[in-house]
């Protein structure tokens, strides 16, 4: 069965964002006037809840508080996440954040085979906005027929409603589609919603457990960036994964 669609994560995914989102909240929080400040290592136990919102709340929660004082800063989280966001799109739009390797090469080769594209992701569409713009320019509108993302789930990642959201809007069936993801969340998401998925672990979720990824590597690769050990590892034709290759992986896979 042939592959109709390539259904994209964004952070950690299409760009390894989550260093720009930490220093943006860091920000927010100084901003509003609110003395918190996300290590590396705060924030890497903070990405196992998906959506900046609810991370925010997650932090609020583990803190000593009256309730009073606890439902002052739970009132106030759609205003520091707002200021989060505009922080960080204007960071990402000025082009802060590349793509990761292999993404734009992927990209066009599955729009020349007649391969659909979306994104499904936990973060807001201004977010997305702007890391297209600034990676992929005005050509990111052709290429990426849905782009299915944030609060338009109520249920986030690793729930499966953004990829399913995605599918529906694509017309393309699970079986018939592969996710690509960053993290465990992101991985549950995909194989619940009945995806093949490759995952592409960053320093975020590298001690990640993926155990029924259907593909895992460092990144995508590239003619100037070869995979370490391939072709002969885990890809047979290439140093770096085509989508003619995806293709007939998951085709032999399903078969
Ligand atoms: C990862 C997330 C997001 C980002 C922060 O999204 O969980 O919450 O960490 O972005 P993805 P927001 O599904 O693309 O990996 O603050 O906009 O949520
Ligand atoms: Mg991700």
């Amino acid at each position: 069965m042939r592959t109709d669609a390539l259904v994209f994560d964004v952070d950690g995914t299409l760009a390894d964002t989550e260093e720009a989102h930490r220093v943006a909240f860091n920000l927010a929080f100084e901003q509003v006037g609110l003395g918190w400040k996300w290590t590396r290592a705060d924030y890497r136990r903070l990405l196992a809840t998906t959506g900046g919102k609810e991370r925010i709340a997650r932090h609020i929660a583990a803190l000593d508080l009256s309730e009073a004082e606890r439902a002052e800063l739970v009132a106030r989280i759609p205003h520091i996440h707002a200021s989060k966001t505009r922080l960080y799109s204007a960071v990402v739009r000025d082009g802060a954040v590349p793509l990761r390797t292999g993404i734009a090469r992927l990209l066009d080769e599955a729009a020349a085979a007649g391969c659909r594209l979306a994104i499904a992701s936990t973060t807001t569409a201004a977010n997305i906005d702007a890391l297209l713009h600034a990676t992929l320019g005005a050509r990111a509108l052709d290429l990426f027929g849905v782009i299915a993302c944030g609060d338009q789930v109520a249920a986030k990642k690793p729930a499966p409603d953004i990829y399913r959201l995605a599918l529906r809007h694509l017309g393309v069936r699970p079986e018939r589609a592969i996710a690509f993801e960053d993290s465990a969340n992101g991985l549950r998401a995909a194989r619940a919603a009945g995806l093949w998925t490759v995952v592409t672990p960053t320093y975020w979720s590298e001690d990640h457990d993926f155990p029924d990824a259907s593909l895992r590597l460092p990144h995508l690769g590239d003619p100037a960036t070869p995979l370490t050990g391939e072709p002969g590892n885990r890809l047979r034709e290439q140093a770096w994964l085509t989508f003619a290759e995806l293709n007939s992986l998951r085709e032999a896979a399903l078969s």
